[in-house]
């Protein structure tokens, strides 16, 4: 063990911001400045780039589509461990896999594979020095989520796979996490993430079951998530928040009463995270507006815009809940 591993003040240890937002400009563009760790393309950005810090999600809009850029500073490294993607700069990691369900025997099986290659790359210590790394917010995409009855749909066989997969990523506990339905009939499971050399502190929200603790009714395997992670930078990390309350889903078949609904717990949910969170509030934050139903996307920007003005503009995409009577979500990261 190298000294600095053993000093008590790790945790302490100043964490830059990451800055993240929405960007109008060609992937390519983007990827030319050294700063940059990673660009979420959505829509009709390119599927597939050769470098490590691009991942397209399928995930369809309406008019043009920003990309999502996170930048840290500069100096960024990049490369690949096996069929996983990594970018390393300032102390944060950028990770993405994607894994193919047929080949790996199933979307349970995609899951768990695809939380065993993150572990298993984090255990090669991937920041400078060897230092640590601890996942802070974890994404997963896939196609047809709520495909399957009961017990079979493919949103709880994700969840079965990932609870197996997830124990070498999580040792320390559960981070922030999206999980959301593409339409794109590739069945092609996409999971990526972002890590620190400081440890986040995951929050759970008060109005809310922990999702780990959710009754059988949901599933055989509960999700592994926690609602959101506090950085070492005081950022909060917004997990996938919908119309939740308890363990159950509110104002079914109603998306804007399920809209209020999801602004509460977002409220609630900055209350957790403490003082100085709840006071830069959800304003400075990047948001993203997951929709069922694309016909819902001017009332549900109408109602966004005149029940929070102060918030930005969010990018709404249309996709899948991973609970089919929700017909909303929303995920961000503070600024
Ligand atoms: C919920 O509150 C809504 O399985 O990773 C939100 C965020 C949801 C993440 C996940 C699921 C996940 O249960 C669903």
């Amino acid at each position: 063990m190298s000294s600095t591993e053993s000093l008590p003040s790790q945790s302490s240890q100043i964490l830059p911001r990451l800055q993240a937002e929405y960007v109008h400009a060609s992937a390519e563009q983007v990827l030319a400045a050294d700063d940059v760790l990673a660009v979420i393309g959505f829509a009709d950005a390119p599927a597939q780039l050769d470098d490590p810090r691009y991942l397209r999600v399928d995930l369809q809009s309406d008019g043009p589509t920003p990309l999502e850029v996170w930048r840290t500073g500069a100096g960024v490294r990049s490369g690949r461990h096996g069929a996983l993607n990594w970018s390393c700069a300032q102390d944060y990691l950028f990770f993405s896999i994607e894994v193919d369900e047929q080949r790996a025997g199933g979307v349970a099986a995609a899951a768990e594979q695809a939380y065993a290659e993150i572990g298993g790359w984090l255990e090669t210590h991937p920041l400078p020095d060897a230092r640590p790394a601890h996942v802070l917010r974890l994404w997963n995409y896939l196609d047809a989520i709520n495909e399957g009855e009961g017990d079979d749909e493919r949103y709880r066989q994700f969840c079965r796979g990932r609870a197996r997969g997830i124990v070498g990523v999580a040792r320390a506990g559960y981070s922030a996490a999206t999980a959301i339905g593409r339409r794109d009939g590739r069945r092609v499971l996409q999971v990526y993430g972002l890590a620190a050399g400081v440890a986040g502190t995951a929050i759970e929200n008060p109005r809310q079951v922990s999702a780990w603790t959710y009754p059988r009714q949901y599933g055989p395997v509960a999700p592994t998530f926690a609602r959101a992670t506090r950085t070492g930078a005081n950022q909060l990390l917004i997990s996938g928040t919908a119309a939740v309350v308890g363990h159950q889903s509110q104002h079914v078949g109603d998306t804007l009463a399920q809209l209020d609904e999801t602004l509460r717990n977002l409220d609630s949910l900055h209350a957790a995270a403490g003082a100085e969170i709840a006071a830069r509030g959800m304003a400075a934050s990047l948001l993203k507006v997951y929709l069922r139903d694309p016909n819902d996307k001017i009332a549900v920007a109408d109602t966004l815009a005149r029940h929070r003005p102060a918030l930005s503009t969010p990018l709404v995409l249309f996709g899948d809940i991973c609970r089919d009577d929700l017909c909303i979500e929303i995920d961000g990261i503070q600024g």
